[in-house]
């Protein structure tokens, strides 16, 4: 993939619209602007969205693609970083693809999907955490997850990343520079032990604040990607009952016939502005029916796949089978006494009516599981950047380690490997390919973005 080529690619869905716009950014984007207009480059102002004709030539009138608004922005005050066009035109498929055509006739190429935030990266106008939060915030499927991609395209996160960089480079050099100082053939011990206790603060500092960071970026994770719940329970307890209320829908069939529920019916709902899957099931029992006997089978899987399970119940939450409870062992378990308009039975973490659809208090606990309370810390960052995070805390547990041994050399190689990890995830790495940091990044993001 060439870095420097001029690209071009519509911006919008490619359908009938409003408006349909088209970007070109590169190098040669004043010289293919000047055979699509007729006014001369030199004289479109940046950052003004001006209305002219575009034209295949603009030498032949005749030409004439559309009169539509152009904005030029100049490098390297652009997205890319280079000199860019926004063409926005009629929307009409034919005039876009007419557009790009022309651009291509010029010099450009057809950008690939997300090429343009990938020039944006390559010339260091947003770091590769920035970068992905763009493709969050476009693909954000609550407020929540939104608010929280927006923070991350502010850069806020990766200046924190940074700033944890240039902790890690003021260890190496006090651990170094120290010992280069102090160490003598005759009191190695006595020197070391000034290092360790010089240094032990700072390593331990930065331990901290990446694992904060670490669990701050899970939390971010459970944001974005929505908390799955799976209603389970024994039969005729009113699971599908409460699937229905927690959606507002009738996607569940709901009748007084234990065994009603086979397969697995899923909804959604957004639960203070955090996106929740709900997962409906079969209800546990032993049954001779080989078809709600999958069903139960789907039920546990789904169980075992579950961020919390809502288990209700309208006796008791005595009688499960051992099978059952081993599947929801070490699963986070919100025990829900439902039919409250007709009992309230011993044992409930909370009390429903799914007739009445009084869940107020099922809800409230869901918005509890989710650490709403904590949740203004969470941070956008991929599923890529939690691995480099991940390898981060591990590598700065063990640097630790060392120090305390007295280990010094093991200890700043643990350093340096952790600020390797963090160049890497930032994208200041050269050893990194463009093509190998567009594919694990950029490759699955929109066309024209
Ligand atoms: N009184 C009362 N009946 C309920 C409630 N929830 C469900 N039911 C009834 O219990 C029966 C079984 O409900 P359903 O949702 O199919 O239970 P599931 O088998 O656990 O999915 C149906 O007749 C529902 O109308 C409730 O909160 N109160
Ligand atoms: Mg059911």
């Amino acid at each position: 993939m060439e870095l420097l080529d001029t690209i071009v690619a519509l911006a919008t869905p490619r359908q009938p619209a409003a408006i349909a716009v088209v970007r070109l950014s590169g190098p040669q984007t004043t010289s293919i602007l000047a055979h699509l207009v007729r006014r001369s480059p030199e004289n479109i102002a940046p950052n003004s969205a001006l209305p002219m004709g575009i034209y295949s030539d603009a030498k032949n009138p005749e030409t004439l693609i559309d009169r539509a608004v152009v904005t030029f922005f100049k490098g390297p005050r652009s997205f890319t970083g280079e000199d860019t066009v926004e063409f926005s035109l009629h929307g009409s498929v034919d005039i876009a693809d007419a557009v790009i055509a022309a651009c291509i006739a010029w010099g450009a190429r057809p950008a690939r999907p997300g090429e343009f935030t990938m020039k944006a990266a390559v010339n260091g106008k947003v770091t590769l955490p920035q970068a992905e939060a763009v493709d969050a915030l476009i693909r954000a499927p609550s407020s929540r997850a939104r608010t929280l991609a927006l923070r991350g395209v502010s850069g806020e996160t990766s200046r924190q990343l940074e700033s944890i960089r240039d902790d890690l480079l003021r260890a190496i050099a006090e651990a170094e520079y120290t010992i280069e100082d102090d160490i003598t053939n005759d009191d190695d011990q006595r020197a070391i032990a000034s290092v360790v206790a010089h240094s032990l603060p700072l390593a331990h500092r930065i331990h901290l604040a990446v694992s904060q960071t670490l669990e701050r970026a899970k939390q971010g994770q459970r944001i974005a990607r929505g908390i799955t719940a799976v209603i389970a329970g024994e039969p005729n307890v009113g699971k599908s009952s409460l699937l229905n209320a927690l959606v507002d829908a009738d996607r569940a069939i709901v009748t007084p016939i234990p065994g009603t529920t086979r397969d697995i019916v899923e909804g959604q709902a957004e639960i203070g502005g955090i996106l929740f899957r709900f997962l409906d099931t079969a209800g546990l029992r032993s049954t001779p029916d080989p078809v709600e006997s999958l069903g139960i089978q789907r039920a546990l899987d789904a169980i075992a796949s579950a961020d919390v399970v809502l288990l209700v119940s309208d006796q008791s939450f005595e009688s499960l089978s051992g099978e059952q409870l081993r599947a929801l062992k070490g699963k986070p378990v919100i025990r829900i006494g439902n039919k409250a308009d007709l009992h309230r039975i011993p044992g409930a973490d909370l009390y429903t009516s799914a007739l009445n659809g009084d869940i107020a208090s099922l809800k409230a606990a869901l918005l509890k599981f989710a650490s709403l309370d904590d949740s203004e810390d969470a941070i956008c960052l991929s599923a890529r950047d939690l691995g480099f995070l991940t390898r981060l805390d591990q590598a700065l547990s063990q640097a630790e380690e060392a120090l305390s041994n007295g280990y010094i050399d093991a200890y700043s190689d643990m350093i340096r490997q952790g600020i390797i990890l963090l160049d890497d995830m930032l994208g200041h790495s050269k050893g990194q390919s463009g093509e190998d940091i567009y594919q694990t990044i950029f490759s699955h993001f929109c066309l024209g973005k």
